[in-house]
């Protein structure tokens, strides 16, 4: 059985956690501490989760690799488009959400220095919430099909339908203090239908 290095509260291994479900994949979890990362480091050389290691000893780090690496392996029931046109969409978000969306929550929790500073990086986290209400305005899911692409936004995004962090995480807090669902009724039943689902 396929070895998933994980954390609690980890927004990353849960995507991965949500993908090997829809797959039908059992792992066995190695939890690791925040504090000791002698595990993850051992496994992968590197001391971030998640990392999956298939039997054959195949190690993949990186919640986007792993779930191509998934897809790849284990293409039935599939995660990502087999229309060209939906996969580079697919693409798209995967690139956009890691490396835009991320951006405003992470330059708050890293201690954005003015209250104006922080203000408009609420305002783009808050805008985006209505990108999110209009993808989800044709489907139950933000790409149409269930997808990559919900189990990558759903982890961060459920934060805000929280109105308390679970952990003491800048980052969680900056996702519970500046996401809002007001107005975005289709987002709240999005993040109330992904919850229900299964995870590794
Ligand atoms: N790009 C990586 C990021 C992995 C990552 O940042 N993992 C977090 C948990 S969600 C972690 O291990 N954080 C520990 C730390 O930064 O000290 C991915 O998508 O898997």
């Amino acid at each position: 059985m396929p070895t998933l290095y994980r954390a609690h509260f980890s927004t990353n291994a849960e995507r991965v956690a949500l993908a090997l479900a829809h797959k039908g994949v059992e792992v066995d979890s190695v939890v690791i501490e925040y504090s000791d990362r002698t595990p993850v480091l051992e496994a992968s050389g590197q001391p971030l989760v998640p990392v999956l290691v298939e039997d054959d000893g195949t190690v993949v780090a990186d919640s986007r690799r792993i779930l191509r690496h998934l897809e790849a392996t284990r293409p039935d029931p599939p995660l990502f488009p087999s229309e060209p046109s939906h996969r580079a969409g697919l693409d798209v978000f995967f690139e956009w959400f890691d490396e835009v969306w991320k951006g405003p929550p992470n330059a708050i929790a890293d201690g954005a220095s003015s209250e104006a500073e922080i203000a408009a990086l609420s305002a783009r986290m808050d805008g985006w919430q209505d990108v999110f209400e209009g993808l989800l305005g044709g489907s139950d899911h933000l790409l149409g099909e269930f997808s990559a692409a919900d189990c990558l936004a759903f982890p961060f995004l459920k934060y805000g339908a929280l109105t308390e962090s679970p952990d003491d995480d800048g980052f969680h807090h900056a996702l519970v203090d500046h996401l809002s669902l007001a107005g975005r009724p289709r987002l709240a039943d999005w993040i109330e239908r992904m919850d229900e689902r299964p995870r590794a």
